[in-house]
């Protein structure tokens, strides 16, 4: 068999994202099938005709990563472009194709319809796709297999929950031996996935459903191994994780960052996902040692209320304590506000406003949004039908979002405004990208100045300088007997 697997993500914001999922299935179908990756993130569907007539895949997969830029209003909704840029091209070249990826895996019986797909993948695609390409070499129908569906089907059997406390064994994914990882070198980051899954609940996530609902662990010897076995192939490139919670469950993230300082060379890491639950001395100590230059923490909310009516499985007690080891330390970090959950209000805001003017360092930046969007079968689902936000029948693949209707989303637009306005580091929804002009003159100081801080550090103290800014003070330090509030 010969499979081409077919990356249709073209979003290069807030950078463009190497497609780590469709490399990791090109290595875990190695013995399966003949696979070759065409990536569109640079080049759209230039090529893609020649490739297929090159390749004459037996079986095309598509996959799906974006639905939308979670932005309500005036936001951009990608799948339009998926399907005139990929979807259309490869219908008419009459292959049969298998639709996957985090998008489809969300909007599986919508899209499979809408697209008129022979196959699709719920979910992580190692196995069912395993099965799917033994079924058709073997000649036999694929139906029933768990995670697929199949042209005409109107449910399917889901993937097994693993065990929990799971392990993981993926292989290598060898994104560079796959595509041509140059464009991303420049621009973003070499990707490694350390687990699976996530046993929280927090209301609007889509992390479990996509993952599984419980941790399934990658052994820190073998990630230790895969970053050096890269680096050494890529002398200088960073790595970026890219679990949903990179510390949960505790100790695996130390045990990483412990492998990684064993086995060597010091390389440059970041991470997403640090969930504040466990934030320890221990941890950032661990992680600066292992190469981590830069982290990004996503509370969504410093409200005690609001962290209790999202789900969160910390206390406001943890998130102090996680910002005063991360502040101490001077772990660089890129905080994640989301404002307008269930139950906001001009107070719960307030109190975040008040947590980043007391526990996050000035030199930090804060990204605020608005509006939480609003997956199918979430507990936030639920709350939207109850207060009659969305009906029970809408799909929800054109993007809707929740927003606390005591608020609405443009008293919330002009509060953030107002805080944005006198706090440099804070960036305000819709300004979550530097202009080009500034980008360019951050380049140029870190040249000139040989600056290796993380890029959001240099792009902040240009923004600092603005005149705007010059004469807002710097926000004091609050003493730690507050976290027993
Ligand atoms: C890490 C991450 C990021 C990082 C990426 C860092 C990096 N260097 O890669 C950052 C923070 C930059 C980011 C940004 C964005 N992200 Co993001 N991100 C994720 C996250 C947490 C993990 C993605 C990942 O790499 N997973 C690991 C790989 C191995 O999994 P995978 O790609 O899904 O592939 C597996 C399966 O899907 C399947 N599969 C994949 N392709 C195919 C193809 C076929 C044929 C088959 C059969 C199977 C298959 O098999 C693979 C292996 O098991 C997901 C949530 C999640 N848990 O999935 C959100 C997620 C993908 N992001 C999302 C979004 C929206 C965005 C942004 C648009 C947000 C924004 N406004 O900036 C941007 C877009 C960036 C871009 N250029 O595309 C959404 C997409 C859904 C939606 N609503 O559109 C998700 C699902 C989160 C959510 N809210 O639910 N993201
Ligand atoms: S901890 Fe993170 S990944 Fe887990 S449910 Fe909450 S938001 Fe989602």
């Amino acid at each position: 068999m010969r499979l081409l697997l077919v990356n249709t993500n073209t979003c290069r914001d807030p950078y463009p994202v190497a497609p780590l999922g469709v490399c990791l299935l090109a290595s875990a179908l190695r013995d399966e099938a003949e696979v070759q990756v065409f990536d569109g993130t640079f080049r759209g569907n230039e090529g893609l005709r020649e490739t297929l007539e090159a390749f004459r895949p037996d079986l095309v997969g598509l996959s799906v990563r974006n639905v939308d830029d979670l932005v309500p209003q005036a936001g951009t909704f990608f799948l339009d472009e998926v399907r005139r840029t990929f979807l259309d091209p490869l219908r008419d070249a009459r292959v049969p194709l298998v639709l996957g990826g985090s998008a489809f895996s969300l909007f599986p019986m919508a899209l499979m319809q809408a697209w008129q797909a022979d196959y699709g993948v719920v979910g992580e695609g190692e196995g069912p796709m395993r099965d799917l390409l033994r079924a058709l070499d073997r000649g036999e129908d694929p139906r029933g297999i768990p995670g697929l569906l199949v042209a005409g089907d109107r449910e399917f059997r889901p993937q097994r929950s693993p065990p929990s406390p799971g392990r993981l064994s993926l292989p290598f994914s060898e994104v560079d031996r796959h595509i041509d990882f140059t464009p991303y070198r420049v621009l973003g980051a070499y990707p490694i996935q350390a687990r699976r899954g996530c046993n929280h609940r927090c209301i609007y996530c889509t992390y479990p459903a996509l993952e599984g609902h419980r941790h399934r662990l990658r052994d820190p010897d073998e990630i230790a191994r895969e970053i050096a076995e890269a680096a050494a192939r890529l002398p200088g490139v960073t790595f970026e994780f890219v679990d949903s919670t990179f510390n949960d469950p505790q100790g695996h993230a130390e045990a990483i960052c412990r492998a990684l300082i064993r086995r060597g060379p010091r390389v440059r890491l970041r991470t997403m996902g640090v969930n504040p639950g466990h934030v320890t001395d221990e941890l950032i100590d661990l992680m600066q040692q292992a190469g981590f230059a830069q982290i990004d923490c996503t509370p969504d909310s410093a409200s005690p209320r609001m962290i209790r009516a999202m789900g969160k499985n910390f206390s406001w007690e943890d998130l102090v304590r996680a910002a005063r080891t991360i502040r101490d330390r001077g772990m660089p970090t890129t905080w994640f506000f989301l404002f307008g959950g269930p139950g906001e209000t001009a107070e719960t805001i307030q109190e975040t406003l008040d947590f980043i003017d007391r526990e996050v360092s000035p030199e930090d930046l804060v990204l605020m949004a608005i509006g939480l969007r609003i997956y199918p079968g979430t507990p936030l689902h639920r709350a939207a039908i109850r207060e009659g936000i969305v009906t029970p029948d809408e799909d929800l693949l054109a993007p809707r979002f929740y927003i606390s209707p005591a608020l609405g989303h443009d008293r919330i637009r002009d509060m953030l405004k107002e805080a944005a306005a006198v706090r440099p580091h804070c960036l305000p929804p819709g300004e979550n990208r530097p202009d080009p002009a500034m980008l360019q003159q951050a380049i140029a100081m870190r040249r000139q100045q040989g600056l290796t801080e993380p890029m959001f550090r240099t792009l902040l103290r240009i923004r600092r300088s603005w005149p705007r800014f010059a004469r807002v003070p710097m926000p004091g330090h609050a003493p730690v007997a507050d976290v027993t509030r």
